[in-house]
């Protein structure tokens, strides 16, 4: 059982752009292992690599009810997107803070699992949020940057006041 330390707005490792992942390796499983468990501790509904400071593209997830239907996706791609739904999304790398972001409403993604078959499927709802919120992280994007500058940079302060007070206490 390994957690893994989630990094926080601001830091600028957040800004990576992943690499594709090539290697399927055991080093690929243990790090997807140390995923799930560090997302269904934190607890989240997902987590990106980049988020855990690893910059390869993959990302793991669980939106059911009963966090029972944990989801790869290694290389994903969005192939088509439809609609559009505006939700409240947090994110484990700016905790405590919640913002109403605009998503594509319907997508259809193709990825890799955790031995390299590829597969495409359709996702809605929760979990098409879930997965463009998580394939941001691969570009270096956070929720954040879809706000005004003006929360943002309240956001900042904030998270940077609450890391200072950690540090002290
Ligand atoms: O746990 C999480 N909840 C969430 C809620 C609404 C929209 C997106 C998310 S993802 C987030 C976990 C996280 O930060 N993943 O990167
Ligand atoms: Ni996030």
């Amino acid at each position: 059982m390994t957690l893994l330390n989630i990094l926080h707005f601001p830091d600028p490792k957040l800004r990576t752009i992943a690499k594709p992942v090539t290697d399927f390796g055991r080093e690929l499983k243990q790090l997807i292992a140390n995923m799930f468990e560090t997302m269904y501790e934190a607890p989240g509904i997902g987590l990106a690599a980049t988020q855990v400071d690893r910059h390869i593209r993959l990302l793991v997830m669980d939106v059911s009810e009963d966090r029972n239907k944990p989801q790869c996706l290694i290389n994903p791609e969005l192939l088509e997107l439809d609609g559009e739904e505006e939700s409240e999304e947090g994110c484990l790398s700016v905790p405590g803070f919640y913002e109403m972001v605009k998503r594509a409403e319907n997508i259809r993604v193709r990825t890799q699992d955790e031995m390299g078959v590829p597969r495409e499927f359709d996702a809605e709802g929760m979990e098409a949020v879930c997965i463009q919120h998580e394939m941001d992280h691969l570009e270096g994007k956070l929720f954040v940057d879809y706000i005004s500058s003006l929360k943002r940079d309240r956001i900042r302060t904030k998270l940077i006041k609450m890391k200072k007070n950690d540090e002290l206490g």
